[in-house]
């Protein structure tokens, strides 16, 4: 029996003990498993010669139920714990919203061993006369399922990052670690996000494990080693660590970073070049000699290349653009001037105009564009013409108010119709400083019949900006059928921008379209789409995606101050 195989069993014991809801235990199993599984004999051996009892977590109980493993290839206590717990309830805790005590109640009331039964129980309103449960309780947990089913298992950026960063901050605030960073799809920004990595570099890797752990957020570690450690989270969310020493710092963040498909194309480069790349640093393959590590700059270096942004590392050019000194300077949050699509209490959002004023000139923004609802949009309470006129001049008096701050720029987030004519007619659109135009309705067309309808839009000469153009809602809808390539070239010809809508289950234009427009010559305006103030932060995850899509300041229009912004647009004033 592999050390493996033995620490497997344990760690079985300690999830089925954590679903009966048994304290402090759990903990002490996985710290033993995760001891025995990092020995570098096999456990027959040290068992043999006595001194299982020196394994770090490994006390008398253990050492007993360790030598019935090794002579009965069995566990009896595991074996009567799986019959009480039946396996399914692992899966029951993986729902957001379900810990191992509701699993276990659920089990122990209703009968449910799974999801699908769950799901059943929830639909017949079974859960709500539980002690302790109701019908809050119920909603949280059917909204928990459908997150966990449409996103397949992976969270959207925009979850994941206040997470990983409040983690990370608190990790850089105890002073202790040499390096801290996020690593993986987070640090390249990617729009889904399958698990958080955090790197931390400290020579001592007990000190790096003990710092990690210590997060008060941590409700649970669950697997703890000089390498590696993993814990979860009271949100329930999974966090993964590597702990790094500093003289491989580089070559790990690097490494751990990825893309994978980066890191395999820098890898072959490296072969070529007579070197061998790993996590632990940059090595010459005949000597085995250490010639890089310690930074990411010194890795990249080695290969000739500057360390490009992680957003880019996805084996699309990048390492090209690096070796040949022509990576693009890529656009920064710090290089946008304002906002260009915030809706208000005038339609669906819920704050203020006078409270957007505040909360941009906080942000420093040279402008920012009211853009609320048409008047067909009726669940969004879009606005009939008249109360359009009444906004224009609450509008232009809070910018009176804001004695000069701020450019507040008149807009609105106009329907696209069906037939591809727009909500309002010319007389209110020629009046307004910026028309986003928006498809809301209709969605199941074919690709000619959308990609026509949204270039006629285009085509009206009063539409400034297509908002959200492919429609699409990450783990909830699809895009709509369009001919992207036809909508770049009619923007192109017709001075209309694309919209990088950074409302974090938009992302859209994505990354790669973005790019799309960069090399057909159309311009990308970022918007954040706001419904209330608390989401102009989201800007930055727009920013992220355009950096992603390789665009730098000239291709988005907001890094332009608001005089270079109204020369653009088709209606504003001088
Ligand atoms: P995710 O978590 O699915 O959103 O995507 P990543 O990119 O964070 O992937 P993850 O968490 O599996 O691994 C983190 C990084 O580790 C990955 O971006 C690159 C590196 N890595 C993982 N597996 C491999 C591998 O087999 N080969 C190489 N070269 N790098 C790998
Ligand atoms: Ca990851
Ligand atoms: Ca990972
Ligand atoms: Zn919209």
């Amino acid at each position: 029996m592999e050390n493996a195989d033995v620490a497997r069993i344990f760690y079985e014991v300690a999830d089925l003990l954590e679903l009966q809801g048994v304290a402090f235990k759990p903990v002490a199993y996985r710290k033993a498993a995760s001891s025995l599984e990092q020995l570098e004999e096999p456990i027959q051996k040290v068992s043999e010669s006595g001194r299982l009892k020196e394994v770090p977590g490994v006390g008398e109980s253990i050492v007993k139920k360790v030598e019935e493993i090794l002579a009965t290839g069995r566990l009896d206590y595991l074996d009567r714990l799986r019959k009480e717990v039946p396996s399914g309830l692992k899966e029951l805790v993986s729902v957001p919203e379900v810990g191992p005590k509701t699993a276990m109640t659920l089990y122990k009331e209703l009968g449910i061993t799974d999801i699908e039964h769950l799901k059943e129980a929830l639909l017949n309103h079974k859960l709500r006369d539980l002690k302790g449960f109701g019908e809050k309780t119920e909603e949280r947990i059917l909204q928990g399922i459908r997150i966990l089913e449409s996103r397949g298992g992976r969270m959207l950026l925009g979850e994941a990052y206040p997470v990983a960063k409040a983690y990370v901050d608190y990790l850089r605030s105890s002073g202790i670690l040499k390096h801290v960073s996020v690593a993986g799809s987070l640090r390249r920004g990617k729009e889904t996000i399958g698990d958080i990595d955090i790197l931390v570099g400290h020579d001592d890797a007990d000190v790096a494990t003990k710092t990690f752990t210590s997060y008060p957020e941590v409700d649970e570690v669950v697997m703890s080693g000089p390498t590696k450690s993993s814990v979860r989270l009271r949100g329930g969310l999974q966090v993964d660590a590597r702990v790094v020493a500093t003289k491989s710092w580089g070559a790990a963040l690097q490494y751990f970073t990825g893309s994978k498909e980066h890191n395999v194309a820098l890898r072959s480069i490296g072969v070529r070049m007579g070197y061998k790349l790993s996590e632990y640093g940059v090595f010459e393959r005949d000597s085995g000699k250490l010639i890089a590590g310690a930074s990411e700059e010194e890795v990249y270096k080695v290969f000739g290349m500057a360390a490009m942004p992680p957003e880019i590392r996805e084996n699309g050019g990048e390492l090209d653009a690096a070796k040949e000194g022509k990576l693009p300077d890529l656009v920064e949050l710090d290089h946008i001037r304002g906002d260009l699509h915030v809706h208000t209490n005038w339609s669906d959002g819920s704050s203020t105009i006078k409270e957007v004023v505040t909360a941009a000139i906080k942000r420093g923004y040279d402008y920012v564009c009211i853009s609320d609802h048409s008047q067909s949009l009726k669940i969004a309470n879009g606005m009939a013409p008249e109360k359009v006129r009444k906004q224009l001049d609450a509008v232009r008096k809070a910018e009176d108010e804001a004695g000069g701050e701020i450019r507040l720029f008149t807009g609105s987030e106009v329907d696209i119709k069906a037939d591809g004519t727009l909500d309002y007619p010319n007389s209110i659109l020629k009046d307004l400083d910026v028309v986003i135009g928006s498809v809301h309705s209709r969605f199941k067309m074919s690709k000619d019949e959308m990609s026509e309808r949204i270039i006629r839009a285009m085509g009206s000469g009063m539409m400034d900006i297509l908002g959200h153009p492919t429609g699409r809602v990450i783990g909830q809808r699809e895009p709509y059928e369009l001919d992207f390539g036809k909508v770049l070239a009619a923007a192109k010809e017709t001075g209309v921008f694309m919209e990088l809508n950074s409302f974090p289950d938009r992302l859209d234009l994505r990354d790669v379209h973005c790019r799309l427009a960069k090399e057909a010559g159309v311009g990308i305006a970022v918007g954040t789409d706001s419904h209330n103030i608390s989401h102009l932060e989201n800007m930055m995850f727009g920013v992220i995606t355009a950096r992603r899509g390789w665009l730098e300041d000239k291709d988005v229009l907001n890094t332009m101050g608001a005089k270079g912004v109204a020369a653009r647009l088709h209606g504003v004033r001088g």
